[in-house]
């Protein structure tokens, strides 16, 4: 391979995002010209996102970090000298010892989540490090692990329909999702479903471009999607659109369940969720009728403090309707249980000295930056942005400011989390990478083999740990496997039979190999709960003190129908802040070309309660709630009920005004799974 000629090189797009696309690379002169997607790749087929289109700008950006750096000045102002590598890595592992033998390992917390999805790159030597050096863990529960919580109580296994074989259905609700933005080749396969007639419904806040593309969209309250489900299920078994005889034998509690939502008639369930009577009853009859639907669980109804049962009640509906039976129907949420690897073998928790080490939530770093009792000393981020991702963020700034706190970043810019770093370190992008990817949606594993020569000294998450593995004076065999090697550990793990086949012998000669789908052909086979059914009535949330029959409970802080903000509250409106079009998440955030194409962060306010503050559009406005404060420019529209604003992306801080907005959001964490609940927050909104 000439890294350096000219040529096209097979890729893998690194972010986090469901396609996990195929690319091909154009290089001319050691530079990269073009990126474009794999024509040859099934699922991608040639097509990728605008955001990626343009990776180049990005990998090959003057910016980008290119050497270990030292902090010369105070926190967060982003002053620094250039040392060399041999210096940063002894001053690292130095502090490490030192810090172990004072304050104990644990005192030490690693900060990492999928800024590149390689496995190798955050789920590889980075663990093995860790866990050799027995640091505190971090619950890596930021993303989706509310749902999968309730994914998993009523089906067990974490996977659903496999994404071509959407193309069969006939309705396809795609709820709590904005898919023409985070998950682009599912709206291809829907296209093909649409060309034979399928209906497209939307149900989310607002009217994102997804809602714009459908053939129908259902706007609601935030948090009140549980409500909703419950009142389809009403519906279904009021006019008997339930399959009986599926229910008798694939599922437990259907007869509680039936008893359980006469409490959620259409007409309470409108108040509630602001959908009229009559939509309800149109979606329950479209859903119930329907040959094959397909029901499209997104990210966005999960981060709330009701996420768990939003998803878990979601997910009993195809259940209630038989749609397993069918090519093509019943639900996805995450399709990671397929894809699942040997992570024993990568990671490595036999090195740890102690297995009980605490484990710290990785949405509350903020409050765990304040502990006194067992304090954290030392934090080393990689692969995330929490300044910026995390939430209530000014908690999360002032911990991250805290003189005596030792903070090592890793990353490809100077972002406004290695702002604070004492030691910040250049990493390869993923194309100068040995890799290899799995997609929490498709079923294709893919290898990435470096393409290009790392610049200036950067090095990746494998090197690096691998570096100080060695220098910590860890087994040596263990901290200088190759990637190779670790591919092949990777992939040895008969326990997941779809893996069966994939090596990587095939995935040098082929880059893409797709999973074995043949073992459990019939979904049902493959539920792994308690009693082998869909559990609607579930004994294992009893005993977690959930409520074993899908439950409908208001959020903490946000408002439904029933319950709407009293006059003189001090923050009455309900925002929402979801991913944007062309950042990925954080990433790309600081690059003109995505920032232009974004036209800045906007604040989405209806024009009824615009006109209540004497707010127009275009308005700079300052949004508030007693966690801090953001400000945004207004834009009037009326994608969303009253009552809820929206601003979409995740905007570094800027050089003239506040517009991180997880400033806003809550710490708390969400009913199962310890997960976020970035969208259960309240504010309220003026000129500025
Ligand atoms: N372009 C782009 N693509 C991305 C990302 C990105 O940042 N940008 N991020 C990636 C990541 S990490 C993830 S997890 C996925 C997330 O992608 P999705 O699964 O699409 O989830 P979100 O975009 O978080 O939220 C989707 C929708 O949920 C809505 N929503 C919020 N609260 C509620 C509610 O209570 N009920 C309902 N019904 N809807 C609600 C939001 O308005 C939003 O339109 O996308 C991935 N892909
Ligand atoms: N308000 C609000 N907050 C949210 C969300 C939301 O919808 N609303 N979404 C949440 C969700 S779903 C998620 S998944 C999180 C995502 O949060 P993060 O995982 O923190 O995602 P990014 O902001 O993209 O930051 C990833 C960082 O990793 C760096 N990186 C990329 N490749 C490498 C590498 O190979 N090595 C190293 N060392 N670094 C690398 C990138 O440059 C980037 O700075 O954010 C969450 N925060
Ligand atoms: S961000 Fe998603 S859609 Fe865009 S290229 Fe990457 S995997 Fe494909
Ligand atoms: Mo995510």
């Amino acid at each position: 391979m000439s890294q350096n000629g000219n040529g096209i090189f097979p890729a893998v797009c690194p972010l986090d995002c469901p396609d996990t696309c195929g690319l091909l690379v154009h290089k001319r002169d050691g530079k990269i010209i073009k990126v474009e997607g794999n024509p040859q790749h099934p699922i991608t087929q040639g097509a990728i996102c605008n955001k990626v289109r343009h990776m180049a700008e990005r990998v090959q950006h003057p910016e980008r970090l290119m050497h270990p750096l030292r902090r010369v000045g105070p926190k967060g102002e982003g002053s620094f000298e250039i040392i060399s590598w041999e210096e940063a890595i002894r001053e690292i592992a130095g502090k490490f010892s030192q810090l172990s033998t004072e304050y104990g390992a644990e005192s030490i917390l690693p900060y990492s989540f999928y800024g590149n999805m390689g496995v190798l790159s955050v789920d590889g030597m980075d663990r093995r490090f860790f866990n050799a050096l027995g640091a505190s863990r971090l619950q890596q529960t930021i993303c989706n692990s509310a749902g999968t919580a309730g994914w998993k109580y009523t089906m067990g296994f974490n996977g659903g329909t496999s994404p071509e074989d959407t193309v069969n259905a006939d309705v396809i609700i795609v709820w709590g999702g904005n898919i023409v933005s985070t998950n682009m080749h599912q709206v291809v396969l829907a296209e093909k479903a649409r060309k034979r007639g399928a209906q497209v419904i939307v149900i989310d806040v607002h009217r994102n471009r997804t809602a714009q593309w459908a053939d129908w969209f259902l706007p609601l309250y935030p948090g009140t999607d549980t409500a909703l489900a419950l009142g389809l299920m009403h519906i279904l078994f009021r006019d008997g659109l339930t399959d009986e005889l599926f229910m008798e034998r694939y599922t437990v509690g259907h007869q509680e369940l039936r008893e359980h939502v006469e409490a959620y008639p259409p007409e309470r369930v409108a108040e509630i969720t602001g959908i009229p009577v009559a939509d309800i009853e149109r979606l329950a009859k479209l859903y119930g009728e329907a040959e094959i639907s397909h029901i499209h669980i997104g990210n966005g109804l999960q981060h709330h403090d009701n996420g768990g049962m939003n998803v878990r009640t979601i997910a009993c509906l195809p259940a209630l309707t038989g749609q397993w039976q069918k090519t093509g129907g019943g639900a996805y949420k995450s399709n990671s249980g397929y894809t699942s690897m040997n992570s024993r073998a990568l990671t490595r928790p036999d090195l740890r000295p102690d297995s009980q080490v605490r484990s710290i939530n990785m949405n509350k770093i903020g409050e765990a930056l304040e502990m006194t009792d067992r304090p954290v000393k030392a934090l080393f981020v990689y692969c995330s942005n929490p300044v910026v991702v995390a939430p209530d963020a000014e908690r999360v700034r002032t911990g991250f400011a805290r003189e005596d706190l030792f903070t090592v970043v890793h990353d490809l810019f100077l972002t406004d989390t290695a702002r604070y770093a004492d030691i910040v370190l250049p990493a390869t992008s993923s194309f100068e990478n040995t890799d290899i990817f799995g997609s929490y949606w498709h079923h294709y594993i893919q290898l990435q083999e470096p393409i290009m020569e790392a610049p200036g000294e950067c090095k990746s998450n494998a090197e690096l740990f691998s570096l100080l593995g060695q220098a910590m004076g860890f087994d040596s065999e263990i901290f200088s496997q190759s990637e190779h090697e670790m591919i092949r550990e990777a992939l040895d793990y008969p326990r997941n039979p779809y893996l069966n086949g994939v090596t990587l012998e095939r995935l040098l000669a082929e880059s893409y190999v797709k999973l074995d789908m043949t073992p459990k052909e019939s979904f049902l086979e493959r539920l792994s709960t308690e009693s082998g059914k869909i559990e609607l009535y579930s004994k294992s949330m009893e005993r977690a003190g959930l409520p074993a029959l899908p439950t409908y409970t208001p959020l903490k802080e946000g408002y439904d129908g029933l319950r709407r903000p009293e006059v003189g509250t001090p923050y009455p409106l309900m925002f929402i802040s979801p991913p944007n079009h062309n950042f990925l998440n954080s990433t790309f955030s600081n690059l003109e070309k995505h920032q232009k194409l974004e036209k800045g962060p906007l604040l989405q306010i209806h024009p009824e309660d615009a006109a209540a503050r004497g707010i127009t559009d275009g308005d700079e406005v300052t949004l508030f709630n007693d966690r801090g404060i953001v400000e945004l420019t207004a834009r009037v529209t009326d994608k969303m009920l009253p009552g809820t604003v929206i601003s979409q992306g995740l905007w570094w801080e800027g050089k003239e005004r506040r517009q991180r907005v997880n400033v806003l959001t809550p710490d708390r964490l969400s009913d199962m799974g310890n997960g976020a609940t970035f969208f259960s927050t309240t504010v309220e909104v003026k000129r500025r």
